[in-house]
C-alpha cells in the first residue's frame, strides 16, 4: 500500500473535538511537533467562533513547547497524562483548567491498554523512517508509542529529516501481554534486546505522512556549581564508600539517574570517581553527561527509554552509530521503568526530591501541597523496586527562605518505606535500617542546612518522643504555613504549639 504523504495541517484537520490523542515522544525528545502545533490553530479558530474545541493527550512523558506549550496556550487540553515540564501547562493546571493525571511512567502504556483513561483515536507518532508495509522506525524516544500505534483508530507519522535514519537500530520495541496471562519481561542486564527495531501496524491505518525537519527542543542545562558538585561529589563519595565495604558488588551496579543540573552533577563526580569502575546505565533518561561518559569508557552501556540531549550532541550521535550501536538502547517507558526489570537488575537510583521530611518521606511534586510542579515522572517506578533508592536536593531553597527538610511533607510520592539514602549538599543521611526516631536523627545531623538544624529539634521537642514516629499535628505543617504567612520558614514560632 502507498504511503499517503499529507501537510501537517490536514493531518491536524483529522483530529475533532473530544478526541484522544495518543501521542510518540518522552520528554522533548521524539516528541509529535508538527501536527500538534497545526491542531493549535484549528482550536483557536473554532473558539473564535464559539465553537469548544478540547482534546485529551496521552504521551510517555513531558513533551516540547510545539506540544504542551502551544496547545496549553490555545487553550486545547481537556486532560493529559502524564508527567510534563511545561510552565504554562503548569499554569493551567494550578489554575485548575486542565484535568492532569500525574501516573507512573511505567504505568502509563498499560493504562491506557487497561482502558482507564478511554479510547485512543488518532496516534501521532514521530519517526525516521516509515514503509508501505507498516514499519515505523521511531526517533529520539520510546514512550508509549508502541501502545497508542495499536489502539488508535488511526495513525499519523510524522517524519522528520532532523532526526538521521541512522536511529534506525537504536529501539528494542517489546510490549508485554496483558495479566492474567502476562510473563516475565526477558531482560536479564542492561544491554539485553529482546523485541523489534520498529513498530509494525497495520498500513491500512496509516492515514498520512507528515514530511518535517523539526529539530527536538530538548532543553539545555545550567553548568554545574558548587552547590550542585557538592551533591555530586557526596552521592560519588556514599556509593564509592558502600562499594569498599562490600554493600554494592565490585562489579558495581547499573543506574538510574533523573534530569537536571543535580543529575548532570551526579553523574559528573561518578564519572571521575575512578574507585568506582565503569559501570552500566538501566535509566529512563539519557543526558549530555551520560553521552560523554560513554565517548570516555566509564558508562559500558545505557539503556533508556529517550535521548534527551542538546541537538548538536544528538547529531554527535548519530554521526558516530558505528561506535553508539552497541552501547545505547531504547525502549518503551514500561519496559525502561518497569519495576520487575528494576528489582532484577539491582538498579541504584538517584532521583530529586521537593522536600523530604524527618522520617524519610519524600515529595517531588507539589510545592507547599497543593501546586504541581512537573510531576512524579519515573521517580516512583525506581525508587520502589530499587537496590539503593536515593533522594539528592539543595537543603535550602528561594535564598534560604524554604528549608528542604521539613516536620512532615506536604505531599507524600515515596513514602518512608521506599526511601534509603537522602543527600544534600550539607551530607549523607542513610536511613537504612534504621527506626524512624533514628532516621530523624541521621537527617537533622546530616542533611539539614545549619539556619534549620535547631529548629527542627526544637520541633522534636514538642512531641513526647516516645511514639514510633513522633508528631506534634499541630505543628506538622507549621513550617509550610509560616512560609506562605511571612514568606520565610525561619520565622515559625513553636511556643504557640506548646
Ligand atoms: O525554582 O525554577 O524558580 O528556580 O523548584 O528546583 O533545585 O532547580 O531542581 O530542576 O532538578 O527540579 C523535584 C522539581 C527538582 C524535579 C524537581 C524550586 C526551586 C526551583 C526547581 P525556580 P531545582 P530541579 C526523571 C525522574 C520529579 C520527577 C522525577 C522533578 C525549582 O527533579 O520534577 O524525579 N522531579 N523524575 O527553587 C518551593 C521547595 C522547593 C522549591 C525546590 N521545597 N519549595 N520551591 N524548589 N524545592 C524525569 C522523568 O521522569 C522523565
Amino acid at each position: 500500500m502507498a504511503l499517503n504523504y499529507i501537510s501537517a495541517a490536514e493531518a491536524a484537520s483529522l483530529i475533532k473535538h473530544g478526541y484522544n490523542i495518543g501521542l510518540s515522544g518522552f520528554t522533548p525528545a521524539g516528541t509529535a511537533k508538527a501536527v500538534t502545533a497545526e491542531l493549535a490553530k484549528i482550536a483557536e479558530e473554532e473558539h473564535a467562533k464559539g465553537n469548544p474545541f478540547q482534546i485529551g493527550i496521552f504521551t510517555g512523558a513531558s513533551t516540547g513547547d510545539s506540544c504542551d506549550g502551544v496547545l496549553t496556550r490555545a487553550k486545547a487540553i481537556r486532560y493529559r497524562a502524564p508527567y510534563t515540564t511545561n510552565s504554562d501547562f503548569r499554569k493551567a493546571v494550578n489554575n485548575g483548567e486542565i484535568a492532569y493525571n500525574d501516573i507512573h511512567l511505567s504505568q502509563m502504556a498499560q493504562e491506557v491498554r487497561y482502558g482507564f483513561m478511554g479510547k485512543v483515536d488518532i496516534a501521532i507518532i514521530e519517526a525516521c523512517e516509515v514503509t508501505p508495509d507498516g514499519k515505523i522506525y521511531l526517533t529520539a524516544a520510546g514512550g508509549i508509542a508502541p501502545t497508542v500505534c495499536r489502539l488508535a483508530d488511526r495513525i499519523i507519522v510524522e517524519l522528520n529529516a532532523a532526526h538521521s535514519k541512522n536511529a534506525m537500530g537504536l529501539h528494542d520495541v517489546y510490549e508485554p501481554l496483558d495479566p492474567p496471562y502476562r510473563r516475565e519481561i526477558p531482560i536479564y542486564k542492561p544491554s539485553d534486546r529482546i523485541g523489534l527495531p520498529y513498530i509494525q501496524v497495520d498500513p491500512e491505518k496509516i492515514v498520512g505522512v507528515v514530511e518535517t525537519n523539526w529539530p527536538d527542543e530538548a532543553r539545555g542545562f545550567a553548568d554545574a556549581d558548587p552547590l550542585t558538585d557538592k551533591i555530586g561529589q557526596n552521592v560519588a563519595d556514599f556509593l564509592a564508600a558502600d562499594m569498599k565495604r562490600g554493600i554494592i558488588p565490585s562489579t558495581f551496579l547499573p543506574l538510574q539517574s533523573g534530569v537536571g543540573n543535580i543529575a548532570n552533577a551526579v553523574l559528573g563526580a561518578l564519572g571521575r570517581d575512578k574507585t568506582i569502575p565503569a559501570f552500566e546505565m538501566y535509566t529512563e533518561v539519557i543526558q549530555n553527561s551520560v553521552i560523554g561518559l560513554i565517548r570516555e569508557g566509564r558508562v559500558k552501556f545505557g539503556s533508556a527509554c529517550s535521548l534527551t540531549v542538546t541537538n548538536d550532541c544528538l547529531e554527535g550521535i548519530y554521526n558516530d552509530m558505528d561506535f553508539f550501536r552497541d552501547k545505547l538502547v531504547l525502549r518503551p517507558s514500561e519496559i525502561s521503568n518497569s519495576p520487575e526489570v528494576v528489582r532484577r537488575l539491582g538498579i541504584i537510583s538517584i532521583n530529586t526530591a521537593i522536600e523530604a521530611d524527618l522520617y524519610g518521606n519524600v515529595n517531588s511534586t507539589h510545592i507547599s501541597g497543593t501546586k504541581m510542579m512537573n510531576g512524579i515522572g519515573g521517580s516512583g517506578d525506581f525508587t520502589r523496586n530499587a537496590y539503593i533508592s536515593i533522594f539528592t536536593c539543595p537543603s535550602v531553597a528561594k535564598e534560604g527562605k524554604i528549608s528542604a527538610i521539613v516536620p512532615m511533607v506536604s505531599h507524600a510520592d515515596h513514602s518512608e518505606h521506599d526511601v534509603n539514602i537522602i543527600i544534600t549538599e550539607q551530607g549523607v543521611a542513610d536511613l537504612r535500617g534504621k527506626s524512624p526516631k533514628e532516621r530523624a536523627q541521621a537527617i537533622i545531623e546530616n542533611c539539614v542546612h545549619p539556619d534549620y538544624k535547631s529548629i527542627l529539634w526544637d520541633y522534636l521537642k514538642l512531641t513526647d518522643g516516645k511514639a514510633q514516629t513522633p508528631h506534634a499535628l499541630r505543628a506538622a505543617l507549621a513550617m509550610h504555613a509560616e512560609l506562605a504567612k511571612s514568606g520565610d520558614m525561619r520565622n515559625v514560632d513553636w511556643a504557640q504549639y506548646k
